[in-house]
């Protein structure tokens, strides 16, 4: 009996994957991350400052890592709103010209610049945001802009509840209980 709770249990906890996660509201869930835009406008560093406040529950917030080509489609089909196209992205080359790096420390591999950019226009442009086309661009890091945050979704702060009720069920067929309950609702 012992050794069947056990396999029990680790069968159970094996199948916990993400997908029976979900992010706290209003962040919306895509593959192991959380994201919210957030429309108060503000400069990149005080944005970035920001999306690290941000999160309840989650892991650390920053400015959004676009990462494939999947990440991008999600956030320009699902995500973006339509009437807030612009929006900076968590990606600059403030510390050394010319090496863009994101701010959550992701492999900077994937792009989806504009023709001719990033261009440093005036020598002054080192953050970027995604602009109406969807392209993305670089730009003074100064000028305030909408955002969008991503933060990553640590799943036993997130699963735990339906973890345990899972659980809960699973033992109470264990010791002969029906588990069976009036649905009050
Ligand atoms: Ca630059
Ligand atoms: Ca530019």
């Amino acid at each position: 009996m012992y050794l069947c709770i056990v396999l029990l249990y680790l069968t159970l906890v094996t199948n916990i994957t993400s997908a029976d996660c979900f992010c706290p509201r209003p962040w919306t869930h895509f593959r192991d991350h959380c994201y919210i835009y957030v429309p108060t406008r503000a400069n990149f560093k005080t944005a970035e400052s920001n999306c690290a406040k941000l999160p309840i529950g989650i892991g650390d917030g920053h400015l959004v890592s676009i990462l494939d080509d999947l990440e991008r489609r999600f956030l320009e089909t699902s995500f973006i709103p339509a009437t807030y196209r612009i929006v900076w992205i968590g990606l600059s080359d403030i510390v050394q010209e010319g090496e863009f790096v994101w701010t959550d420390g992701s492999f900077y591999n994937f792009t989806y610049y504009n023709d001719g950019e990033p261009n440093n226009d005036n020598d002054s442009e080192d953050c970027v945001y995604r602009d109406l086309t969807g392209g993305w661009n670089d730009h003074p890091c100064e000028k305030e802009k909408p955002f969008i945050c991503k933060a990553k979704l640590w799943d036993w702060a997130n699963c735990s509840i339906k973890r345990d009720r899972r659980l809960n069920e699973m033992w109470g067929k264990e010791r002969g209980d029906s588990g069976a309950r009036n649905n009050p609702a």
